[in-house]
Formats: C-alpha cells, structure tokens, sequence
C-alpha cells in the first residue's frame, strides 16, 4: 500500500532544494533552482517506473501505460515552483503523492485499463513574471506567444527565460492535450485554510476554486522636499494609493468569499525626505461567484479615478491575469467522496480560495483533494501538514486514480 514514509522523505528532501535562510522555500520557473528540482522529481518517477519526459514549455510528465492504449489518461498533478519563502507542501505534495500512487501500483501489480500520467507544471505560482500556471494553459492550448512577452522584476520576459533553458517559445503549441487523450484531471493539494482544521477532518472534496484577477497599479504624480513642501497641493502618488488600498480592502470585506490583496509595492525615487514621484503596486482580486469579483472591480477602478482625480496623480492599470472561478466536476467529487469513505475520512465538501492548474481546463472534468493545514497557513515557512494527513489524502488520490481508470 502507499508508503507514507517514501512520501514524506521525498517532501522533506525536494523542500531542500531552493530552501532560504528564513526556512522558506523559494523555486520561481525557468531557473537552476528550478532545474534541480526536477531531475529530483524525474528521478523518483523512474524509481516509480514511469516513462518520464518534458514537453514544449518545460511540464515534466511521467507516464504509466494501461492495459489498454487506445483510453485517454487520467493526469494527476500539481506544480514544483512556489511563491518566494513559501511552504514545502504547496504544489509538491500533489506531485509527489501522484508518483507515490504510480509506484504503488507497480508495487503491487495492479494494472489499470487506462495510463495515468503525472505532471509538475511549469509556473503554476506566477511568481517570476505576474503569469500563473504558464504550463496548464499550454496543455489546455490557450498559452499564447504575447503572454510570453511579460517580464520578471529584472525585465527578462518569459520568452527569454524559456529560450535560457534550452525550450523553443515558438513550439509551445506542441504541448497542448488533445481532449481526446485526456479522460480527467485530479490533484491533491493542501487546502491552504482553516475549514478542515475547524471541522477537525484530514482531508475533504473541492466543489470548485475561486477565480484570480490580477493587475499592476502605476500611479505617478511629482516628486519634492519632503520638508520644504507644504501638504496642500503636492501631488503624491503614494498617499493617492493609500486611499486606495483602504476602497479595496472595504469592498472586498463587504462580499463574503471575496478577497483583495496588495502583495508587492514599490515606491520611486524612495528617498526618507523625498516626496515619492512614482508608486508601483500588485492587486489580487478573488472570488468564487465572478459577477461579485467583476461588480468589485468597477467599483474599485471608478474609486481610484476619482481619487487620483483629486489628488492631481495619474493612474495606469496595467492587466496580468483573469482567471474564470471554476467549478469541480460534480461526477469526480462524488468518486472523490467514495475515496474518503473507503480510506475512513467523513466526506466534506468545501470551495477553494486559492487557484490552481485544474481550472485551466474545461475539455475534461477536473477534481481536487483537499488535506489540512496548521492553522490555515500558507505561502509562509510555516506552512504545515502532518504526515498522516499526507498519507492519507494520498490514499484518498490512490482510490480515486483507481476508481477512475478502471473501465
Ligand atoms: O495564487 C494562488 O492562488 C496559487 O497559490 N497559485
Ligand atoms: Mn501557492
Ligand atoms: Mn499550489
């Protein structure tokens, strides 16, 4: 059965790679960090016996044939690349307990009718260059070559970092799935909340996951002394961009489900007793229901006219990404629930707040399993899942892998 050990060594090891003096991890996409990580994880899908490959935009797959050739896949994944100082379950333990399904099954001789293949995405994060899950949108065949024009904090584009890698931008349309070869999607993922934890449950069924609208706020007015210069009449951009920040914190607190976060800001020229001439910040906005997130957003945009209207401060939004909240497959959440109940879990079902690759796809079902998390922590060294939890979501992805590739 699933060795819960294996699992576990592989999460503290892999969490080596990229590991900061903070106790973070940080793995951003396309660097030799990276790199390392994955001959790591190719390395422990040849112990599982997978056949291992990467495509056009860099996905390591691992692949499991079945017993019959001709049935599409079931695709188990999740991401490698985490957020700067983040946990060492966030995207690993999805992989990483995909491959421990494979191996298990070798293990035990037991053949599927359909192959399984497992995937660690390229970029799912969108740390480096503001663009999340970079490789499920090449699978789902929506990555397009303008996309890959968005730049890192150092101006290198997306393009450029493939190119440093030895990947082609220009063949990223060879690594879209045909539909036909896909039969569904699943991924174990901490939940990165509290509900389980409150509930007092290892793990529970995703009904869906909420959509992310991401932005980057420049707003420029006139830098001066900071002493010499009376309050009325200067033209700063940062105190515009306050008053801002509050508009967005108060709409998003009035909708339930609805978050606004302010992630990275930067301030120019950044002198103590200068007066900032330029101001530079990130928005995440987050909702299950999309017209809530859409109403919020025009609401935020109209206050933020005004406000730089005021302030005599010109604002410019630039777009990084919209992503639609998606529903999970009502079909796979009930195999899911069938999962928990033959591996001793009380099925409960509960939204994602966080995204993730699955909802890149929508020419095949998708459904994600949720284990607990200490105290709801994520993206933060301290994320924490216990190692029983992680066993036992992982039994809970096995019985599902197994539920759905059997005919
Ligand atoms: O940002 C997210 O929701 C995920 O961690 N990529
Ligand atoms: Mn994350
Ligand atoms: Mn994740």
């Amino acid at each position: 059965m699933i060795q819960v050990e294996r699992l576990w060594n592989r999460l503290m090891e892999l969490s080596q790679i990229g590991k900061q003096p903070s106790g973070g991890v940080t793995r951003f996409s396309f660097t030799k960090v990276e790199q390392r990580a994955k001959q790591l994880v190719a390395s422990y899908m040849e112990e599982a016996g997978m056949q291992v490959r990467e495509d056009a935009v860099g996905n390591l797959i691992g692949r499991r044939d079945g017993r019959r050739a001709d049935l599409p896949a079931v695709l188990i994944g999740s991401h490698i690349d985490t957020v700067p100082h983040g946990g060492k379950f966030d995207g690993a333990l999805g992989v990483l307990a995909g491959i421990e399904v494979a191996q298990t099954l070798n293990e035990q001789q037991i053949e599927l009718d359909h192959p399984i293949e497992v995937i660690a995405f390229t970029d799912e994060e969108g740390s480096r260059f503001g663009l999340g899950m970079i490789g499920s949108r090449a699978i789902a065949g929506t990555l397009t070559l303008e996309q890959l024009q968005q730049v890192d904090q150092d101006g290198i584009t997306i393009w450029e970092a493939m190119e440093q890698s030895g990947l082609d931008p220009q063949n990223i349309g060879e690594a879209k799935r045909e539909p036909s070869t896909v039969k569904a999607y699943v991924e174990l993922h901490i939940e990165q909340g509290r509900v389980l934890e409150k509930e007092g449950l290892p793990a529970g069924v995703v009904s869906g996951i909420a959509g992310p609208y991401w932005t980057k706020w420049n707003i420029s007015g006139e830098a001066g002394h900071a002493g010499a210069t009376p309050m009325d009449g200067r033209k700063d951009p940062l105190m515009a961009a306050t008053e801002i920040m509050q508009f967005m914190e108060e709409q998003a607190k009035k909708h339930p489900a609805t978050v606004a976060t302010v992630g990275q800001i930067s301030v120019k020229p950044g002198g103590v007793n200068v007066i900032p001439g330029e101001v530079e910040f990130t928005l995440d906005l987050r909702a299950i229901d999309e017209a809530i997130r859409d109403a919020v957003e025009t609401n935020i945009k109209a206050t933020a006219e005004q406000v730089c209207l005021k302030r005599d401060v010109v604002l410019n939004i630039e777009h990084l990404q919209r992503i639609k909240p998606v529903p999970c497959s009502n079909s796979i959440q009930e195999v899911i629930r069938e999962a928990c109940r033959k591996t001793g879990v009380e099925p409960i079902t509960l939204p994602s707040g966080a995204g993730h690759d699955g909802m890149q796809f929508n020419e095949w079902p998708i459904g994600m399993i949720f284990i607990r998390s200490k105290d709801g922590i994520s993206h933060n060294p301290a994320e924490w899942s216990s190692k029983e939890d992680c066993g036992k979501g992982t039994k809970i992805l096995y019985e599902t892998v197994l539920a759905l590739a059997s005919e």
